[in-house]
């Protein structure tokens, strides 16, 4: 195995064949782990030049750097040691976003009644986790999923949820505000929780936060303790992505107007309700606590693991 296997794995993430921050988070602890027992020399230089690849693909998911940071954390002498440790920490790593995701679905199904409608946006694994909880327990719920333009994401969650039997209703994005009379909770995943306990999420969830404000609809997000952002404590902003005009319209329009395609945006702490991760449902407010007792300034590590990210702005 070459560092091809990286390029390639890393291509996946950019082309969005392995999406949703969790998802990437564990796919880049598993490619790091595989090409860790495969090098034969260079160890330290080897991995770096890995991690280094795999952070650069989409920078606004800080489960990814902190996948990575918590991985490449390993120590040793020799390279044998080293690769051991490494394996060691990426194996804890996808344990730590497998049990999350089920704790997550637990703790958050609790806050259900049945008999309710809940509102997703996009296509986020701990969210559904916590509605298809919620439905496992017995509970009879409805789901108004959208269909989150211009990628539709949000076919993804409809097919997923109706597969489970969970009567699932599709609209576009723009009819949140008709609907909300009819849902009880929004329930969304997180890209990043940032130190003052905003959220970045798909494009779109902050004017959901909105209008579910407005009509006093409870929003909570559903986010493992790797989606707060480490760096996010010293006054670093988050990198919202921007997407390839060619996602939002056909050539003959892009040749005549610019076109924005930002892939995700930031609700700010005061719309959100409730952020349910895997120790427990607090409120934003809580993220500081998160990410000094959870992640520790470990993860602040990019001067000491000295790897370069580009930031795109
Ligand atoms: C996915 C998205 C999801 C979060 C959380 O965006 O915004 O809501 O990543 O998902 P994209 P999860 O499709 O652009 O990756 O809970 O699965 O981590």
């Amino acid at each position: 195995m070459s560092i091809d296997y990286v390029v390639k794995s890393a291509e996946k993430i950019k082309n969005m064949e392995v999406r949703g921050a969790g998802r990437i988070a564990k796919f880049c602890a598993k490619v790091l782990m595989e090409y860790a027992m495969e090098i034969k020399k260079n160890f330290d230089e080897e991995m770096k030049k890995a991690a280094e690849i795999l952070l650069n693909t989409r920078p606004t998911a800080v489960s990814l750097y902190n996948s990575i940071y918590y991985v490449m954390d390993y120590s040793g002498e020799s390279d044998e040691e080293k690769r051991e440790s490494l394996v060691k920490r990426a194996k804890e790593f996808i344990e730590w976003v497998d049990t999350a995701q089920k704790e997550i679905g637990r703790i958050g199904s609790r806050r259900i009644k049945s008999g309710s409608t809940i509102l997703t946006h996009c296509n986020s694994a701990s969210a559904l986790s916590v509605i298809k909880e919620a439905y496992r327990k017995g509970k009879d719920i409805e789901v108004f999923a959208t269909e989150s333009r211009p990628r539709y994401q949000g076919h993804l969650t409809a097919k997923e949820l109706s597969a489970e039997g969970i009567p699932v209703t599709l609209i576009v994005d723009s009819a949140v505000r008709y609907f909300i009379r009819e849902i009880d909770y929004v329930i969304v995943g997180a890209d990043a929780i940032t130190v003052n306990g905003s959220l970045v999420n798909k494009i779109g969830t902050s004017q959901i936060a909105l209008i579910a404000k407005e009509a006093r609809v409870p929003f909570m997000v559903a986010a493992e303790t790797y989606k707060f952002s480490p760096k996010t404590l010293l006054g670093e902003s988050i990198v919202i992505e921007e997407r390839d005009p060619a996602e939002v319209a056909p050539e003959e329009l892009r040749s005549l107007v610019k076109i924005r395609n930002p892939a995700f945006d930031i609700t700010p702490r005061h719309y959100i309700d409730l952020i349910i991760t895997e120790i427990g449902a607090i409120p934003p407010e809580m993220a500081y606590l998160v990410i000094k007792e959870r992640l520790g300034y470990r993860l602040l590590g990019e001067d000491e693991l000295k790897l370069s990210v580009h930031h795109y702005d």
